[in-house]
């Protein structure tokens, strides 16, 4: 049977363990724009140099600091962010400051309403890119399309906080272990 002191050294190692993946899957906060906020940036290219950089990953927010009547916050597809189109738009919130929680992978388009498109056209316009197996790819680069004859893809992987604790269980497993031998 293990004494008391090794089960003492297994109970810190677990915990330990636990700690570390908690940590990882931490959620961050963004404040686009920093003290700027969401508004009609000095220079264009303003949220495109905002967002170079940061990494943000499924259950990040993004808080867009306007206030109410002066700018809205619409997400729209990548055509009409590039082009500043304000019609069709998938979500429109005209109500600041708007907290926007990061749901899924791929690149998130964000455009102002206002002025018929005049802000966005002034740079108030940010695309973001969350995770890996996106259409983030730059413009030009060929469209992913399954083709008929191949294959069809992969069940997708398990979420990231559930492999992060897959990997932890050997670890845990052989401190087990070696807490009997020691
Ligand atoms: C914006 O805020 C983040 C922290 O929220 C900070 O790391 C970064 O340096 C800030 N950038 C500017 C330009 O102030
Ligand atoms: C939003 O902007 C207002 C006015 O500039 C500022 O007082 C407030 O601190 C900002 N909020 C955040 C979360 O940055
Ligand atoms: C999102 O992307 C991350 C980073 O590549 C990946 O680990 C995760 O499995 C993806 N989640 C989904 C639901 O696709
Ligand atoms: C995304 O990242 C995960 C983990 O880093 C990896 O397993 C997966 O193959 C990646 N997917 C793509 C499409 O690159
Ligand atoms: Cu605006």
């Amino acid at each position: 049977m293990a004494n008391p002191m090794s089960m003492t050294i297994l109970v810190v190692v677990v915990l330990t363990a636990l700690a570390a993946v908690v940590q990882v899957t931490e959620a961050a906060t963004y404040v686009v724009g920093n003290t700027t906020g969401w508004a009609i940036p000095s220079t264009s290219t303003f949220y495109t140099t905002w967002a170079t950089g940061k990494t943000f990953s499924l259950g990040d927010v993004l808080v867009f600091n306007f206030t109410t009547n002066a700018h809205d916050v619409a997400t729209v597809s990548q055509t009409n962010y590039e082009s500043c189109a304000i019609a069709n738009t998938i979500s429109l919130v005209t109500t600041g400051p708007y907290s926007y929680p990061i749901n899924t992978n791929g690149t998130h388009y964000f455009i102002c309403t206002f002025s018929n498109g005049g802000h966005c056209n002034s740079g108030q316009k940010l695309a973001i890119s969350v995770g890996n197996s996106t259409s983030a790819a730059s413009p030009g680069s060929p469209p992913t399309t399954p083709s008929a004859l191949s294959p069809p893809p992969p069940p997708p992987p398990p979420g990231s906080s559930a492999s992060s604790l897959a990997a932890t269980l050997p670890l845990v497993f052989m401190t087990i272990a070696l807490a009997f031998f020691y």
